[in-house]
Parts: C-alpha cells; sequence; structure tokens
C-alpha cells in the first residue's frame, strides 16, 4: 500500500501529458473549441479557454468559458468560469481557481434528465473526488457525496490502482434506460486522499468507484481489501454515505 502523501507526488508532472479522451465513454468530458463568435459578443473580457458540452441534458451544446481576471499568476482564484446554456443565457457563475487538479465529466446518474458531475479538484496536497447534481435554479450545485477513485487497469490483468484523474478514461456503470447507475463499494478498507480535503460532516461513510482506465503510476497499486462490489444509483450511494 502507498502512503496517502505519496498519491500526490505525480501531480505535476502527469498534467503536462494530459490529452482529451475522444472514445465513446458514458462520462462525458468538455471539448475545447476555438471561441465562437457568439460567446465574444455576450462575453466581455479576456476569454482564455472555452470548452463545449451537453451540460443541462437538453441535446444541445453547451458552453463552459474561462475568463482571466488581473490577478497575478499565483493568485488562488485566476478568474471567472461562466456557463451559458445553448440558448446564451447565463445559468452559472464560478470561481476559476488555480488548482493542480481540475477535472468535470458529466453523467445522468438518476432518474431526471440533467446530468450529473463527477469532479477532481484539488491540489498536490489533496484532491476531492465528488459527485454533484446541478441546480441551475440558483446556480449552486449540490454535493451528494465524496468518494475514494479506483482504476482498474485491463492492461495491467485487471489490477487495482489509485484513480489519478489524468488516468480516468471512464466510470463503470450499469445503463438503467435513460441514467446510469454507478459500480461502487462501501465495506472496503481503501484509505482516501482527504488528508488535506474538505470531507462534510454528514458524509460518515466514503464509497469506492470503479473506473476504467490505463495507470500512469503503476506503484499506486490498491491492494486493501475492495469489499463487495454494487451497482447503485448515485441517490442511493448518497444516502448511504449518510448512515452510520
Ligand atoms: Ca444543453
Ligand atoms: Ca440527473
Amino acid at each position: 500500500m502507498i502512503t496517502k502523501s505519496s498519491r500526490f507526488l505525480p501531480l505535476i508532472i502527469c498534467l503536462l501529458s494530459v490529452t482529451d479522451a475522444v472514445a465513446q465513454t458514458a462520462m462525458k468530458a468538455p471539448a475545447t473549441i476555438p471561441t465562437p463568435a457568439k460567446i465574444k459578443r455576450l462575453v466581455k473580457g479576456n476569454i482564455t479557454e472555452v470548452k463545449t458540452i451537453d451540460f443541462d441534458g437538453d441535446g444541445k451544446n453547451d458552453y463552459i468559458v474561462r475568463v482571466r481576471n488581473g490577478n497575478p499568476i499565483d493568485s488562488d482564484v485566476y478568474g471567472s468560469e461562466i456557463w451559458i446554456d445553448s440558448a446564451m443565457k447565463i445559468v452559472k457563475h464560478e470561481k476559476w481557481y488555480n488548482a493542480g487538479a481540475d477535472f468535470k465529466w458529466f453523467i445522468n446518474l438518476d432518474f431526471d434528465k440533467t446530468p450529473e458531475i463527477i469532479s477532481a479538484f484539488g491540489y498536490e496536497d489533496g484532491i476531492a473526488y465528488s459527485v454533484f447534481k446541478q441546480n441551475f435554479k440558483n446556480g449552486k450545485d449540490i454535493l451528494l457525496f465524496q468518494f475514494n477513485p479506483v482504476l482498474i487497469d485491463d492492461s495491467r490483468e485487471n489490477k487495482n490502482f489509485w484513480g489519478y484523474p489524468w488516468d480516468l478514461v471512464d466510470v463503470k456503470v450499469n445503463r438503467k434506460g435513460n441514467y446510469y447507475e454507478l459500480l461502487c463499494s462501501f465495506n472496503h478498507n481503501v484509505e482516501g486522499d482527504f488528508e488535506n480535503v474538505e470531507t462534510p460532516k454528514w458524509q460518515r461513510k466514503i464509497p469506492v468507484i470503479f473506473f476504467d482506465g490505463k495507470t500512469t503510476q503503476p506503484e499506486s497499486m490498491v491492494d486493501e481489501n475492495l469489499g463487495t462490489a454494487k451497482s447503485m444509483s448515485a441517490q442511493a450511494i448518497a444516502e448511504t454515505a449518510r448512515l452510520k
């Protein structure tokens, strides 16, 4: 077993080699595009990056626009992240943090049509892995639960590794009509990376969530007991995570 702190060491090196996955996957990563003229007309300021994905689940592409402010390059906050739907309405306005790891994937994990967000966010001293339910009423997403990511690498005899965000290709799921259940485990003893990550007090259990991918960190093998894998909706996982 590797120690908690050693899990963060490869962060900087690996971020340099991140590429966008192009294969068909259950979880979808936003794609970077040139700034569309309609975005330039709507958003004032120094647009640094535009990504597109159907984040609200209506079948039309939406936009996540990053705008740099005048803060120095080593500031905690680089600028703003503006979420714009296909009708050019701003539906979320968030801070763009100067984080070492800031990954988001979209996948519908419950009965409504809106995708949930699987996120990996943090720094060299701790990455929080979370599932959020989106809230377009007030633009504040709701944390459903945090989790420990375990990557099953089929190129390495299906051995288990810590799921560094840049190595995750897809989440292991079970399709249920128009949404997915996640493969998860609660009766495991995999230690998490929450040393410098705030876990909400109401979350009493941290599930393991399983992913496909190819590890760039073969020394990060997880040999703790993974428990019994079950297929559960995000809501069911969130409810179980609250129980003692
Ligand atoms: Ca949309
Ligand atoms: Ca949903």
